[in-house]
């Protein structure tokens, strides 16, 4: 059950999952957002998907991040389930360097939209992004973090560039 202060659920397809989704729940607590995580695999836990995404919005949840790798159905078929925004990311798989997950979870067909990211962790920090970019369109306070994260990214980048060590 969520509340209030916990807006975004991450649901993941495995344990494999988490060193990857885990950057989404970095970058939350960089900017204050409060989740849950979840593992819940459309494959091997179908009823654990579909009571979650049935409820997910009346349990107070505003932005899902599904991540999944292989045949990557977690995203989709939770969005077909529930009309908040789904984002997911896939994950980078060992048989095909993510590229199944990637198509499995960015071609959705026209009517149940899935806002699709990178493979692996840039995916994964955007999606955070994402979550937390959507919650600040109501809330000014978080998009005040999010614009002083953005600008101490840009500050961070040194004009010129350095040799590295070898
Ligand atoms: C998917 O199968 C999961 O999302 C994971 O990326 C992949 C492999 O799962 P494990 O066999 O590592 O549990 O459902």
């Amino acid at each position: 059950m969520a509340h209030s202060d916990c807006p975004v659920a991450i649901i993941m397809g495995s344990q494999s999952d988490w060193p990857t989704m885990k950057n989404a729940a970095d970058i939350l607590d960089t900017l204050g957002v409060g989740y849950e995580a979840k593992i819940i695999s459309a494959h091997r836990t179908p009823d654990r998907m579909a009571d979650f995404a049935k409820a997910a919005r009346a349990d107070g949840f505003k932005v899902i991040i599904a991540g999944a790798g292989g045949a990557a159905h977690l995203p989709g078929m939770t969005a077909a389930m529930t009309s908040l925004p789904v984002l997911g990311v896939p994950v980078q798989s060992r048989a095909l360097s993510g590229q199944d997950s990637l198509l499995s979870i960015v071609q959705m067909p026209a009517g149940i939209p899935v806002g699709t990211l990178a493979i692996g962790r840039a995916g994964a920090v955007n999606a955070g992004l994402m979550a937390a970019a959507i919650l600040a369109t109501h809330d000014d306070d978080l998009a005040t973090r999010l614009d002083a994260w953005r600008k101490a990214q840009s500050d961070s980048i040194a004009l010129a560039p350095v040799d590295e060590e070898a």
